[in-house]
């Protein structure tokens, strides 16, 4: 079904030329930016948007909207003269005038959350068309649970020669192949120029065969020849059991008649005189940041056309046998529910104090989890029984059945992390996935954009130390958890048993603005916390575990499984009159964000000693001046976890020297 608003060629183009204008005068403005994608790919977007898009600019979160994303994110001036153009309220021309300027929602890149119509951040090269496939997988999911009366719609991605080139490309052009994700369309911006020049410097590529040999349904096209896209796309909507790539051959500044063409339009200005020569060529005679009204109102028939879906869609919502469960999924998760489950679970580990390794506290806590909440989606990078990911009655999500909750990522660390990313921003989801934390590297452009954006994902991540142990130092995480603490807005948290490792899960089920990454142990841990208190202290960030009667001599502060090392090394001490009181401190962010009275009193005024078998870096806001740290300062080694600890000095007996020194 195409839906054609304003199929006559010559609207077509002013609709077009609006976008070209609006891009090259805010970049001549802001004096920075791309023209060049904005005006190579203004045919596909406009014949796009204008025959195909079903979108609400009045209903901006719209559950059954179409997904439009630029993932050449440097064409952020696409985006932004779109969405002007359609008439988002948060678009008038003065966003477009200061483009890229303080306080205006047309950042440099588009960024969610900044302004309506933003399906996700781009720029970074290839994780907007990642995301799309995660986007095209809850798509796919939410329609096996709601089917096509709540749930039908697509995601379109336009992706530049750089998305291709970045290596998550191929992760997320691999899973969405396999899963046969129909409902995802990519158009390809074949134009074949990139910064430093021809493509022909750094790719030989075949890439219609690369996302054939995938599984991918491929077409090529002149891409600004208006009616073969629209041919295209139409054809590509049609095949419902793989996704589509259209290759479009562009020429990148089209419109600019000395420029096009050449990278020198990627990312300049074109310049004064350029601009004057792109406007007769174009046939665009009106002023910079001025829109004939015809070319509005022909825009404006796409908004309305999607209104009217839209209240059609709300119609078939209202009364539906499925309403509750859908709006359900749409909603934060449910608080009361979780908070009673984890809870009474919670009594029951203090009570029982079963000594399991943190992995598998966090499997448990993942059947109260996945059995409280009905749309959490777990996975893991091909580390299922490892991670302990996956638990009971889950089922996994396959091309032939989309109705499961459980994700086979394959050995694709940063494609997991991007498709978390589009599982959450499409909405109906609570993504989690698991690896070792070594190998959080491999996704960390990924997780970094969850953070930036603030969005619920969570990562499981385990095997988190030396105490892996005969794996080796190629799977020993020593700088990564320092280096995710350094992350703005990312929740690392490392609990030390069974009882921290379920605070862990619901504290960062209940933050809805950021993704939370669980450290976790391989080796089994003793449940320390066997007093049962409703109070979720992990979300605390640090608390006193084991205190003193009167004074402490010195304060041990540890976290995850160096906790029980401190506890040992406290019990050393007192057994010498040493007064030593132990703070775990699962989550640093989380304590920073606690009052200062709070942090004063946990850490108190002796001296202390961090433990933590990682790097020290970091560490600094808990330690203070009169303090030492038993940790990691260099790669681990291949052995048995215990003889690991004992040969890097981790042991409760360092721990009690350290302190004596201090004393
Ligand atoms: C991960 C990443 N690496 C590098 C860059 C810097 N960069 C921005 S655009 C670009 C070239 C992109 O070429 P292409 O996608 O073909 O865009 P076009 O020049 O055709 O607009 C590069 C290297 C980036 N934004 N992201
Ligand atoms: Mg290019």
């Amino acid at each position: 079904m195409t839906v054609q608003s304003n199929i006559d060629t010559s609207t077509e183009d002013q609709m077009a030329n609006a976008i070209r204008a609006l891009a090259m005068d805010a970049v001549q403005a802001a004096n920075s930016g791309h023209p060049g994608a904005p005006m190579g790919t203004a045919d596909i977007a406009t014949v796009l948007f204008n025959r195909f898009m079903k979108i609400d600019p009045t209903a901006d979160k719209w559950a059954d909207r179409d997904r439009f994303v630029m993932s050449a994110g440097h064409g952020s001036m696409l985006v932004y003269a779109i969405n002007h153009l359609l008439g988002y309220d948060d678009m008038g021309m003065e966003q477009i005038k200061n483009f890229r300027q303080m306080g205006y929602r047309t950042a440099g890149h588009p960024e969610y959350g900044h302004a309506k119509g933003i399906e996700v951040t781009t720029g970074p090269l290839g994780q907007g068309f990642s995301a799309a496939v995660g986007m095209a997988l809850a798509e796919r999911m939410s329609n096996a649970r709601y089917g096509d009366d709540l749930v039908d719609h697509y995601t379109y991605v336009i992706a530049g020669d750089g998305c291709l080139m970045e290596g998550v490309s191929h992760e997320a052009i691999d899973f969405a192949g396999h899963h046969g994700l129909g409902h995802l369309i990519v158009m390809w911006d074949d134009n074949q120029i990139t910064i430093d020049g021809s493509t022909d410097v750094s790719t030989s590529m075949n890439q219609q065969m690369r996302f054939e040999a995938a599984g991918w349904h491929v077409q090529s096209v002149d891409g600004h020849d208006k009616d073969a896209v629209a041919a295209a796309i139409e054809a590509a909507r049609k095949v419902t059991d793989k996704p589509s790539m259209i290759a479009c051959r562009t020429i990148i500044g089209f419109g600019a008649p000395n420029k096009q063409g050449s990278h020198d339009v990627h990312g300049a200005p074109l310049g004064d005189a350029e601009i004057a020569a792109a406007r007769v060529a174009l046939d665009w005679p009106h002023d910079p940041f001025t829109v004939p009204q015809e070319v509005y109102d022909a825009w404006r028939k796409v908004s309305a056309r999607g209104r009217e879906t839209r209240l059609e869609w709300e119609k078939r919502l209202g009364g539906h046998p499925k309403q509750d469960a859908f709006e359900t999924d749409q909603a934060n998760p449910d608080a009361r529910a979780l908070d009673a489950a984890i809870n009474a679970y919670k009594a029951r580990l203090s009570a029982d104090a079963p000594k399991v390794a943190t992995r598998k506290a966090s499997q448990m806590a993942l059947e109260i989890v996945n059995g409280t909440l009905p749309n959490t989606v777990g996975g893991s990078a091909d580390l299922t029984g490892s991670n302990l990911t996956k638990t009971g009655g889950m089922k996994d999500v396959t091309a032939a059945d989309f109705s499961g909750n459980y994700v086979r990522y394959g050995v694709r660390e940063h494609g997991m992390a991007a498709i978390m990313n589009g599982l959450v921003l499409h909405g109906g989801f609570v993504p989690y996935g698991g690896t070792f934390l070594m190998f959080a590297d491999y996704a960390r452009g990924a997780i970094r954009l969850a953070a930036l954006m603030g969005v619920r994902v969570i990562y499981v991540m385990t095997h988190d130390s030396i105490g892996l142990g005969e794996d080796g130092p190629t799977h020993q995480p020593v700088e990564v958890l320092a280096s995710y603490r350094a992350m703005p807005n990312l929740w690392v948290f490392r609990p030390a048993d069974v009882v921290e490792t379920a605070e862990a899960w619901q504290a960062a089920l209940e933050m809805d603005r950021t993704p939370s990454m669980l450290s976790l142990s391989r080796q089994n841990l003793p449940t320390l916390r066997t007093n049962h208190t409703d109070t979720n202290m992990t979300a605390k960030g640090a608390y006193v575990l084991r205190d003193v009667s009167g004074a402490r001599d010195v304060t041990l502060i540890a976290t995850g499984s160096e906790v029980e090392i401190a506890v040992n090394a406290a019990e050393k001490l007192a057994a010498e009159g040493i007064k030593a009181a132990v703070v775990s401190a699962p989550c640093f962010e989380a304590f920073a964000a606690q009052p200062k009275a709070y942090r004063d009193t946990v850490l108190g005024d002796a001296p202390r000693v961090g433990v933590e078998a990682a790097v020290q870096q970091g560490w600094d806001a808990l330690l203070g001046c009169n303090s030492a740290f038993v940790g990691m300062t260099s790669f681990g080694a291949s052995a048995p976890a215990d003889q690991l600890y004992e040969h890097f000095g981790i042991t409760a007996d360092a721990v009690a020297a350290a302190a004596k020194k201090l004393i």
